[in-house]
């Protein structure tokens, strides 16, 4: 494989996927789209609405843990202005953002609900899937809901064939395997930012550029800059300085930079470089201040 930045995607599997989605999609009243709280724009598309459809939606920023949580407090009150979208932050250690994710759930899919028995029929649960790119933590989120209940309804005759249901409460139902939304490239820098939280798979790049993209990206943030050179003990944020800092060498003094590379990926992904998010927020105009 070539050492450019370069990620690599499959058109005919991003195709195929998002088919899949939509059909899911169709089973239930309700999406919770999980994203990355490290990347909050770029753990989604930017036309997300078109491949969900109109569907209410709620927004998880989970793996709340990797970063700071002002910061965050910020990311949400973007989140929900420019998405009219509930937006609550989870990881997957916490339990007590659990009840708040159900009630959302449940009151985004009541108007549904009502519509149904304004027609005459019963009342019955709101059914919800989760949905998400890869890794940002679908099953996690999933398995955090249905550990309470582990009340398995099984296939509904007319509703679905394989898929299985688990009732979270009397008034909500979620489909036990998440829609997975493909990672595809809208911009470069998107999809580089998804291959440094194992969003594509490890196979679509090789590891030297985009850890060195990473280390560039941090070094723009002032903060983040100086957590990581505390980190390794460099001036500069270089492959080639932190080999030298930890000593990876190759024989013949050569400095190991791919060992190099791999490692930093995963000081970040693990958390170890610190909390760090890496989406800009555009600009938002406040039309309430300029209409007073
Ligand atoms: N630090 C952290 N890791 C998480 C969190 N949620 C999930 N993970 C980890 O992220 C990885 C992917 O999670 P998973 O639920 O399988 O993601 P999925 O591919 O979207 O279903 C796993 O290693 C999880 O342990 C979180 O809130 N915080
Ligand atoms: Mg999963």
């Amino acid at each position: 494989m070539s050492k450019d930045l370069h990620i690599h995607w499959y058109p005919g599997h991003i195709a195929k996927a998002e088919r899949q989605l939509k059909e899911k999609l169709n089973l239930v009243d309700v999406v919770i789209e999980v994203r990355d709280a490290r990347i909050p724009l770029s753990s989604s598309y930017t036309n997300i609405k078109k491949l969900l459809g109109e569907k209410p939606r709620l927004l998880l920023l989970n793996k709340a843990d990797l970063v700071d949580k002002d910061l965050l407090k910020s990311w949400v009150k973007y989140l929900k202005e420019t998405t009219s979208c509930p937006v609550i932050v989870t990881d997957a250690k916490g339990a007590k953002d659990l009840a708040l994710v159900v009630k959302s759930a449940v009151d985004l899919a009541e108007p549904k609900i009502q519509a149904l028995m304004a027609k005459g029929l019963l009342r019955r649960p709101a059914r919800a899937m989760v949905v998400g790119m890869p890794n940002v933590g679908k099953s996690s989120v999933i398995n955090k809901l249905t550990k309470s209940s582990k009340t398995k309804i099984g296939a509904k005759a007319g509703v679905t064939r394989q898929q299985q249901w688990v009732r979270i409460n009397p008034k909500l139902e979620l489909l036990d395997t998440p829609g997975i939304i493909p990672t595809k490239q809208d911009d470069q820098l998107q999809a580089v930012k998804l291959a440094f939280v194992s969003s594509v798979s490890e196979n679509a790049y090789s590891p030297e550029p985009v850890a060195q993209a990473l280390l560039d990206l941090l070094s723009n943030n002032p903060q983040y800059l100086a957590h990581v050179q505390e980190y390794y003990k460099v001036e500069e944020l270089t492959l080639d300085s932190i080999a030298k800092s930890r000593n990876w060498v190759l024989k013949a003094d050569s400095l190991d930079t791919e060992r190099t590379a791999k490692y930093v990926l995963k000081d970040f992904r693990d958390g170890r470089l610190g909390k760090f998010i890496l989406d800009e927020m555009p600009l938002v105009e406040d039309n309430e201040t300029s209409a007073d």
